[in-house]
């Protein structure tokens, strides 16, 4: 646990350099291709509902901590790629009530 924080902290050291030029550019929207990625594993495809289940890590930009659930998909296509097991980095985000894959790529 404590390595893992150690970690966690050095992952997030270069963010005040970031935010620094963020604050120059002024106020933006949050971008989604600069999201954190989340780390994921697909454990079911449910086409008919649209969805996929993911075995989620936390994911800071819809604040939610890891757990398993149900996500829509940007692109319905992805249904037909993804399949359980996949390991995952995406990027989710809220449509209304719902959290959808925004993007995501396979994980090595
Ligand atoms: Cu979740």
């Amino acid at each position: 646990m404590r390595f893992a924080l150690a970690l966690l902290a050095a992952l997030v050291a270069p963010v005040p350099a970031a935010l620094a030029q963020h604050d120059h550019a002024g106020p933006k929207p949050a971008a989604v291709k600069g999201a954190p990625l989340a780390d994921g594993v697909v454990k079911k495809i449910d086409k008919a509902a649209g969805e996929v289940v993911i075995q989620h890590g936390q994911i800071d930009s819809i604040g939610m901590p890891p757990m398993t659930m149900a996500f829509g998909v940007a692109d319905k296509a992805w249904l037909d790629r993804l399949k359980p097991g996949d390991k995952i980095r995406f990027v989710a985000e809220m449509k209304g009530s719902n959290a959808i894959v925004s993007r995501y790529e396979l994980a090595k």
